[in-house]
């Protein structure tokens, strides 16, 4: 028996190279060695204002990268969340046992509701719920992230614990699985923050369907600094960063990378780092453009996707309400 794996991301914003190298390019590689649901987590994407056209379109656009990404929807289930309405029923149930103590601990809703110039949502502040629900209705054993979303499976573990010695065991214990490199691609206009879909600063991601130009130019004008050594020294965050999406897409080791660029400048790595990642995402996006010329191709693998995790959801949805009396 393979171990269940669950992940999903929120279609809010532009899939970016920080969800691919953290999350994304993990889940392909390791397809064969588990048994995996990969969601489109909208529901989540909800907890911030979004155009409800827009929504829809990048719904489908992130299910298309999962595809193109090398997601096999034979191997693999693929569905959007709120297509399964289970998921919203066990994160109620949750919230009402769920400390309100734990929940204001979590870092990305204090750094999230910072930044947020409007009214923050309930939603986003119960985002952590929503997010245990959607791991423990599948029995997960294994959630592959990156590593700002490890505090809140630590917080799916704590639920699912207080459950079962409440009501008797009734979910498994999930563990989170982190990249050792690629767990936090830094932005590249501002490397102390984490790559993130929702700053809209241009430059400060690289989008998996970016241009080729548009490529070059957000590395070309990449936060640096005014040393000159080519070298991975993580207290030069800008520097450290280009070298760790270097590392990624080339699969070369630190000693080599740091060899070859030894006694060039910065305009060079930044030159060829552009030609790197083009040639990364190049058959991702090949493939992306060949999997959308059918409209009708995405949606008949998300409704088969839900049509598959609906009954297990349902499963550990009923188990759930007869262990609380509700009904
Ligand atoms: N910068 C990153 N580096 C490595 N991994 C990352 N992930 C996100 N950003 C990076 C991983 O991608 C998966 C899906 O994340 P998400 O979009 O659902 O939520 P998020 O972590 O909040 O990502 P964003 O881009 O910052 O989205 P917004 O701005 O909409 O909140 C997760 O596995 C995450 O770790």
């Amino acid at each position: 028996m393979k171990k269940r794996v669950f992940s999903g991301i929120a279609p809010t914003g532009d899939a970016h190279i920080g969800n691919y190298l953290g999350a994304i390019r993990q889940w392909v590689k390791r397809q064969d060695d588990f048994d995996n649901i990969f969601c489109i987590v909208d529901l989540h994407a909800i907890t911030v204002s979004q155009d409800p056209t827009i929504l829809k379109a990048k719904i489908r656009e992130l299910s298309g990268l999962y595809l193109a990404a090398g997601i096999d929807p034979k191997r693999s289930i693929v569905f959007v969340q709120s297509q399964v309405s289970a998921h919203s029923e066990l994160a109620w149930i949750l919230n009402c046992f769920i400390p309100v103590g734990w929940m204001q601990r979590m870092t990305q809703f204090k750094e999230k509701s910072r930044k947020r110039k409007e009214q923050v949502s309930t939603g986003l502040f119960d985002y952590p719920a929503l997010m245990a629900a959607d791991i423990l209705l599948y029995d997960t054993e294994v959630v592959p992230v990156g590593d700002d979303q490890k505090q809140h499976v630590e917080l799916t573990r704590d639920v699912a614990q207080r459950f079962n010695s409440i009501y008797g065991q009734t979910f498994r214990i999930p563990e989170s699985l982190i990249p050792e490199v690629g767990a936090r691609i830094m932005g590249l206009d501002d490397p102390t923050t984490k790559m993130s879909a929702s700053e809209t600063a241009v430059g400060h991601a690289i989008n998996l369907l970016d241009s080729v130009e548009v490529i070059q130019g957000k590395i070309l004008r990449a936060t640096t600094d005014s040393q000159r050594d080519i070298v991975f020294d993580g207290s030069r965050p800008g520097i450290y960063n280009l070298l760790v999406i270097y590392e990624l897409f080339t699969g070369k080791s630190r000693k080599d990378i740091e060899a070859h660029f030894d006694g060039q400048g910065y305009a060079a790595l930044k030159k060829e780092l552009g030609e790197v990642v083009i040639e990364g995402l190049r058959p991702l996006q090949t493939r992306y453009r060949e999997l959308t010329a059918d409209p009708t191709y995405i949606d008949s693998v998300l409704s088969e996707g839900a049509d598959r995790a609906r009954p297990q959801a349902e499963k550990t949805l009923t188990l759930v309400k007869e262990r609380v009396g509700l009904g």
